[in-house]
Formats: structure tokens, C-alpha cells, sequence
């Protein structure tokens, strides 16, 4: 007979999962309403405000270990700030309230509302700073790929455990000149490489995605991205690592006063998001993950993705909104 007996705080965080869903929604749908219109700030302001509305609705003690900056920063969601109603589990909570503002700023394709919870303790409490990451999906051997090891010996060792040649893997970089160097490694072994402008959340969740054709994430983006992406992956089974890039005394010691002892040190994916972990994402503008936010006269449509660890969930949620109910988003 298998178990039917389940923890009640198992019960809590599956009963949060949909509640995530509401909250990256109405974000989305609040930073949607500035797409194309040039103002970052004012797309990116529109979903912090929605996403912090909507997380103070939710039965939960929740701090935030993974925000927009730190507390002189608010209005952002800052790391530290505390959310929910205190009434409910203690749980951390990562959020990106507009991951792509350049994108959606610029009506371009990618940008997400996205965040995480988990049981308290347990994301990578990070100061807003670079991360050096590796991602690849499920399926390979444990340790095939390495931060560590030279960009060249990582697509040979992925195109063996594959069986293709390294000129059928595809990297996913982001576009930025301090990846000059790699993008000249990788291409000189003949891989392919797929560069995006914004957005390396997706970026590192498409390598768990065969449709996407992306074997592999390198490169340097934000650490918030970084621990965001950890939490997916954890549920679909990819393999990641990441080490901060702490490269001031003043950014060492910020990350030293959130417990951040070894500030070279190199991050699996268990150590980024090693407890039960739910990640919700809406579409902002359309991309290669979700469809973005549809206003259609008085419905609006959402699409949203929500993983759960605990069980390895993957759920797509299609949202039609009707603006002018009271449950009316803004
Ligand atoms: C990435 C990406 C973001 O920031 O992490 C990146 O996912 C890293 O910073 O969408 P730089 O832009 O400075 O390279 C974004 O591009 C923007 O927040």
C-alpha cells in the first residue's frame, strides 16, 4: 500500500502552488499594460507592486531572500523584506517581478513574471550581484559538465554522453561583451550557439526543454536569475552550479553579513535551491517558453508554468481574466 499519509506541511505548500500562479499572474499582467512603451521603470515598478500586493494576500510567513536589490532600494520587493499575512508556514520566497524589463519595455520577445518559494532556509540567501552559471537538462550522468572545467572540455563531454559531434551542441550565452572570450572557445570547437539579450531564467530552464534544441547554458547573468532557474530545474532534474561573482571587498562583505563565508564558493543545484521548491512564471511578452499577456477587449489571457519539486509537477495554467469583475487586475 503506498503512503497516503502526508506531512501537513506538504499539503500547505501544494495548496500555495495555484496561489503562486495568481501572484506571477497579475504581475505580468500589470507590467503587460507598459509593454512597448520605453519606461523599464515604470513596467518593472507596475509588477513589483502587483506581485507584493498579492504575496501580502497569501497565509504565509515569508521572507524574501532573493529581490530587487536591498532595503534602501524600495520600493522594490528587497531582499529581507518579510511578506504574507504571518499567518501560514514560514517559507522564503525569490521573486524577478518583471525578468526582462529591457524586453517588455521594448515589446520584445521573453519577459516573465517569476518566483519561487520554499521551505525556509533553504534558496541561496544572495546579495543582487553576477553569477557564473552551468546548466544542463536531465538525463546526463551526474557531473558531466563542471563551472570549473575549460568551456571546450564541458560540449566535448556533453557531446560524448550524447553521441553527437561538439558542432551538434547548441550553448545558450547571453549576448554581452564580457562573453567575448568563451563565445570565441565554443565556436572555435565548431558549437553552436544561440545568444538572447535578456532573460537567462528561461534561458537555463530551455536546456530541460528538447523542443528548444539548447543543450547546454554558460555564461554570467544575475544571481537572482540564477537561484530562480536552480528551482525549476530542481523539479525537472536538470544539473546546475553556480558560483557569485563577489568581486569588490564591499559586495564580499555584503554577501559575508547573509551568511556568505566562502565568498569563491561553487553552488550545485541543491545548494542554490535545496529544499521542496514551487516556481510559477507568466508570460509577459510572447517567447519561447510562454506566451505573453493578451488583452482582448474585456478577458485577459495569461499563460503561466508552475513547477513543484516535491513531486516533479510541471502545470501550464491558461488564464482568462475579465477586467471587469471585482477580481479586476491592474
Ligand atoms: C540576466 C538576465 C536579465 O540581467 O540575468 C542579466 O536574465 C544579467 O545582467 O534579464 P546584465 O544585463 O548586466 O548582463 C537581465 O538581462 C536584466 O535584468
Amino acid at each position: 500500500m503506498p503512503d497516503l499519509v502526508v506531512s501537513e506541511d506538504k499539503i500547505i505548500e501544494r495548496i500555495l502552488t495555484m496561489e503562486l500562479v495568481r501572484v506571477t499572474e497579475r504581475a505580468a499582467v500589470a507590467s503587460a499594460k507598459w509593454r512597448g512603451r520605453g519606461n523599464e521603470k515604470a513596467a518593472d515598478q507596475a509588477a513589483v507592486d502587483a506581485m507584493r500586493r498579492e504575496l501580502n494576500k497569501l497565509p504565509i510567513e515569508g521572507t524574501v531572500v532573493i529581490g530587487e536589490g536591498e532595503r534602501d532600494e524600495a520600493p522594490m520587493l528587497f531582499i529581507g523584506e518579510k511578506v504574507g499575512t504571518t499567518k501560514g508556514p514560514k517559507v522564503d520566497i525569490a521573486v524577478d517581478p518583471l525578468e526582462g524589463t529591457t524586453l517588455c519595455a521594448k515589446d520584445m520577445p521573453g519577459s516573465i513574471a517569476v518566483m519561487a518559494m520554499a521551505q525556509s532556509g533553504t534558496l541561496l540567501y544572495a546579495p543582487d550581484v553576477y553569477m557564473d552559471k552551468i546548466a544542463v537538462g536531465p538525463g546526463y550522468p551526474a557531473g558531466i559538465v563542471d563551472l570549473d572545467a575549460a568551456p571546450e572540455d564541458n560540449i566535448m563531454a556533453l557531446a560524448r554522453a550524447k553521441g553527437v559531434k561538439p558542432g551538434e551542441i547548441t550553448a545558450l550565452v547571453m549576448d554581452r561583451p564580457r562573453h567575448a572570450e568563451l563565445i570565441a572557445k565554443l565556436r572555435a570547437i565548431g558549437c553552436s550557439i544561440r545568444l538572447i539579450t535578456d532573460g537567462d531564467v528561461v534561458g537555463v530552464i530551455q536546456c530541460a526543454e528538447p523542443a528548444t534544441g539548447i543543450d547546454i547554458y554558460l555564461g554570467i547573468g544575475g544571481a537572482p536569475e540564477g537561484v530562480l532557474a536552480a528551482g525549476a530545474l530542481r523539479c525537472v532534474g536538470g544539473q546546475m552550479q553556480g558560483r557569485l561573482i563577489l568581486d569588490t571587498p564591499e559586495k564580499i562583505a555584503r554577501a559575508a553579513t547573509m551568511g556568505i563565508t566562502d565568498p569563491r564558493k561553487k553552488y550545485g543545484l541543491m545548494e542554490l535551491a535545496a529544499g521542496d521548491t514551487v516556481v510559477a512564471a507568466t508570460g509577459v511578452t510572447d517567447g519561447a517558453l510562454l506566451s505573453g499577456v493578451k488583452f482582448r477587449g474585456e478577458i485577459i489571457e495569461t499563460e503561466t508554468i508552475v513547477y513543484r519539486s516535491t513531486t516533479g509537477t510541471v502545470r501550464r495554467i491558461w488564464g482568462e481574466h475579465r477586467e471587469l469583475s471585482k477580481f479586476h487586475l491592474d
